[in-house]
């Protein structure tokens, strides 16, 4: 088209090329002055910081929209193989460094705005935390965008534009409270409405057989239809070569009102069907690895599939003509099971809306999907009543019957009279009211299925998937998790990158394993006093912090141990909280010993209707007050729970850690991916050997890892056996008077039995064996001490541990996506 030609012939702006530092500056004051005249309608002289903010995003945005169009016109180049990758999560965070430090153009950015008598971190603080994600999951799908992006995967990420993100959490008294939040109320300068992008997503309803030319054809017709409008988000990679989109659904209702009722009156009934169909997209479900289950969160779920189908499918046919060629052409990974209805929602438009035979469709939907696990928990793990997938999806749930059937035919076929494998394998779960596995459906729909490190993909083939994997022997893979070291190290923390780029050259930024040519110098005197400047810097500034939410005055030379994650029984918040406990006993039963100064830093948000977990939140609360109050501990010890973890609060806490805590039951934690960003920051892990902790521990070596505590076998055979927590804690004096003081109010004067249900359900039922690790985990701890007494010994395994994680690049678990589930030549690799 004249207009694609036109976007082709459009000069590309160049970002951030380093000799025109200046004069990029000085066009860039230009470009905000312009945006915040025009776009934003403020003089200089009124702006407030949002304002700037805004102006700089769009300066920002216009910078990639060019590439952006290039990339995407129809006639640029043969289209080469795309992602799509589905997540009901995208944990993002904020965008604006994201954008400048791909571009190269951080430090124009500064100037330009100082030129303009504005700070650039302050506006940088002004933009809201897009918080579309609970936690690891979520900030996976936004670390592995910006890698797509920087290698040169064509992809799209697909999700949903939630109104409301995760919840804000306050703390009233110690216990959590949710407060809505509210991230698009100043609208979303990265974004691009596109109401003229949208397609009917239909629900219930009931399915015709119609006959067409001799053939019985299916047609559902869906009692109600809701529109899925498009909302993109510009992905920039590194050094502005790619640019991606994240597009994002938003639920809009055919007829905005009813005019029949308004007329009578009824202003809210008016409005009444509106609002239902919108409440689609209004909130994130804030549930993380505990069950969601509801009629809403199906509808979410089939919502945004549906959505992304018609629209990959749309571009399919537009470029390629015929669907026979899918797989070739399109990758689609499941984040999780969250979007695994796409599978059928496939089959449903290869069948009966382009006449594809069952056979081929079935070719084509399994060439074309892949699915990643991201836990084993078996409360995770999704399934719907059969009762609820008949009424809002009957079509489908005809399909999923006929995958089922099929599908336990050929079980049949290779394992002749093994019913219980066959039950093992069924989409149908019979026990408990019928259900559907949506694991097993993502597992048989995808020519690939991943674990997100070594250990949980070894697992799933021993437990979950057991039965699935004998039949399907090359369908399980691993692709260990990974993090984008742009964000995680560059802009994180800009102290250490300048005296790591120092040391081993601006490569680094490329190449991340070349931070193994620290290696040489790890012993470095000058080196040590570097790092630790700049790590005493980052801990000040953190110090600020708590002292601003939690008014706790924190020591920045004492130990900073950090435990930052989503508050869960199996992450064990709790054993760090009984350690915490028995270090307070021993300083008040001899205060006038050597000792080491620590501060105890927990963050993380409970699921709302998680009461264990907001439990133990009090607790650490509870425990906070009375240690940091207490003179005879004289600040020794210190303990602040930081309210509402986010992706920026872990931008600020991980570049000021001295210790990391990964200290979930072993077998439990997938992968984790906080533990990687710690020990890339510097901080050393204590943990056990769970999830990628194992495979951490690989490259940093024994010496420099603190890890503790039984191994996934042996909890495994400690559970067979039964576990008594009544024999551990008889056999640990330190962890009974631990016990009872919690137990008995020593930190709940207020409530003396607050705390004799959690701690007798612990005793009762240790399900995640805390009082078993408990010792282990106590001595850990004063290895910890031990090697902190020792500056340059501490400071030598830091850098080790920077050195040797490179490996953990998100850039390489996506080549290795692409290379080995994917298909696609990422551009980094063509000539
Ligand atoms: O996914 C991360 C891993 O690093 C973590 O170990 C793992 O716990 C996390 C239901 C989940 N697993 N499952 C979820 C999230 C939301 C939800 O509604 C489950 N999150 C993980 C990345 O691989």
């Amino acid at each position: 088209t004249a207009l694609a030609a036109d976007v082709a012939r459009r000069p590309v702006r160049k970002a951030g090329s380093e000799a025109s530092g200046t004069t990029d500056a000085t066009k860039l004051r230009q470009e905000i002055l312009a945006e915040l005249t025009y776009s934003v309608g403020r003089s200089p002289e009124t702006a407030s910081t949002r304002d700037w903010f805004v102006a700089t995003a769009l300066a920002v945005r216009d910078r990639i929209v060019d590439r952006w169009l290039l990339e995407h016109a129809p006639d640029h180049a043969r289209p080469r193989k795309r992602v799509y990758y589905l997540s009901l999560e995208f944990l993002i965070g904020r965008l604006l460094f994201d954008a400048l430090h791909n571009l190269g153009l951080t430090d124009a950015a500064r100037e330009a705005l100082a030129g303009l008598g504005v700070e650039l971190d302050r506006v940088r603080e002004a933009e809201p935390d897009a918080a579309l994600g609970n936690g690891g999951l979520g900030r996976l799908a936004a670390c592995f965008m910006d890698s797509m992006a920087s290698v040169g995967v064509p992809a799209f990420g697909y999700g949903i534009r939630y109104d409301h993100g995760l919840f804000r959490q306050g703390m009233r008294d110690g216990w959590q409270q949710e407060y809505p939040e509210d991230w698009l109320s100043f609208g979303n300068p990265w974004e691009f409405a596109h109401p003229e992008i949208d397609y009917a997503i239909g629900f219930g309803g009931y399915v015709e057989q119609i006959n067409s030319g001799g053939r019985a054809k299916h047609v559902w017709r869906p009692a109600e239809k809701v529109d899925a409008v498009a909302f993109d988000i510009p992905v920039v990679g590194w050094r502005g070569k790619h640019v991606n989109t994240l597009r994002l659904w938003s639920a809009r209702a055919p007829d905005p009102l009813s005019l029949a009722a308004f007329n009578r009156g009824d202003y809210v009934g008016a409005l009444a069907d509106r609002v239902r169909v919108e409440s689609i997209s209004k909130v994130l479900y804030p549930s993380d690895e505990t069950p969601a289950g509801q009629e809403l969160r199906l509808r979410q779920e089939y919502f945004f599939a549906s959505a992304s189908l018609q629209d990959l499918v749309r571009r399919h046919l537009e470029e390629h003509g015929d669907l026979g060629s899918l797989p070739d052409h399109v990758a689609i990974q499941l984040n999780d099971t969250h979007p695994a209805i796409a599978i059928p929602e496939l089959m449903r438009i290869l069948i009966d809306l382009h006449d594809v035979p069952w056979a081929e469709a079935w070719l084509i939907t399994v060439g074309t999907f892949s699915y990643t696990n991201h836990t084993l928990l078996p409360e995770a793990l999704e399934s719907w009543p059969l009762p609820l997938m008949e009424r809002l999806l009957p079509r489908h749930m005809q399909i999923i019957y006929m995958i089922n059937a099929l599908e336990l035919e050929t079980a049949r076929g290779k394992r002749p009279g093994d019913d219980g494998l066959l039950s093992s394998v069924s989409l149908i779960d019979e026990n408990g009211g019928r259900r559907v596995r949506m694991g097993v459906l993502a597992f048989i729909g995808s020519h690939k299925v991943n674990g997100v490190s070594a250990l949980h993909t070894d697992l799933m083939k021993q437990t979950v998937f057991r039965d699935l994997h004998a039949l399907h022997p090359d369908r399980i893979v691993n692709k260990t998790n990974g993090i984008t070291f742009r964000r995680w190290l560059a802009q994180a923390n800009p102290r250490l990158t300048k005296i790591l780029i120092e040391a081993v050259g601006p490569e680094l930024l490329d190449d991340p394993e070349r931070l193994e040519l620290l290696l040489p110098m790890a012993d470095d005197a000058g080196l040590h006093d570097a790092l630790l400047n700049a790590r005493r810097e980052n801990k000040v500034a953190l110090a600020k912090i708590i002292a601003e939410r939690n008014d706790v005055w924190v020591d920045p030379d004492a130990l900073f141990d950090v435990q930052i994650k989503r508050i869960h029984e199996y992450k064990r918040q709790l054993l760090n909280i009984l350690e915490t406990v028995a270090v307070y006993n021993a300083i008040r039963a001899q205060p006038m010993r050597a000792w080491m100064p620590r501060v105890k830093i927990f963050a993380g948000k409970a699921a709302a209707s998680y009461h264990q977990a907001k439990l133990i939140i009090k607790l650490a609360n509870d425990v906070a007050r009375i240690v940091n109050s207490d003179p005879t501990v004289r600040g020794l010890l210190k303990v602040a729970f930081l309210p509402n973890y986010n992706v920026s609060l872990a931008e600020a806490i991980i570049p000021a850690a001295d210790l990391s805590e990964q200290i979930s039951t072993a077998g439990t934690e997938a992968s984790g991916t906080g533990n990687m960003k710690l020990a890339l920051n510097g901080a050393l892990t204590i943990g056990t050997l769970d999830g990628a902790n194992v495979e951490i521990r690989e490259r940093v070596g024994d010496d420099n890892i603190f890890i503790f505590g039984l191994t996934a076998q042996e909890v495994q055979a400690r559970k067979q056996r039964g576990f008594n927590a009544h024999a551990a804690v008889e056999a640990s004096p330190t962890l009974r008077e631990v016990l009872d003081s919690i137990r008995n109010g020593v930190f709940s004067p207020d409530d003396p039995s607050r705390y004799r249900g959690l701690i007798d359900g612990l005793l009762d039922n240790d399900v995640f064996l805390v009082t078993a690790d408990f010792d282990a985990y106590f001595d850990a701890q004063r290895s910890v001490y031990r090697l902190w007494r020792d500056k340059s010994a501490w400071m030598s395994a830091s850098v080790k541990n920077t050195a040797q994680v490179g490996w953990f690049s998100s850039d390489r678990t996506i080549l290795e996506y692409a290379k080995e589930i994917w298909n696609v030549q990422p551009s980094s690799d063509l000539a």
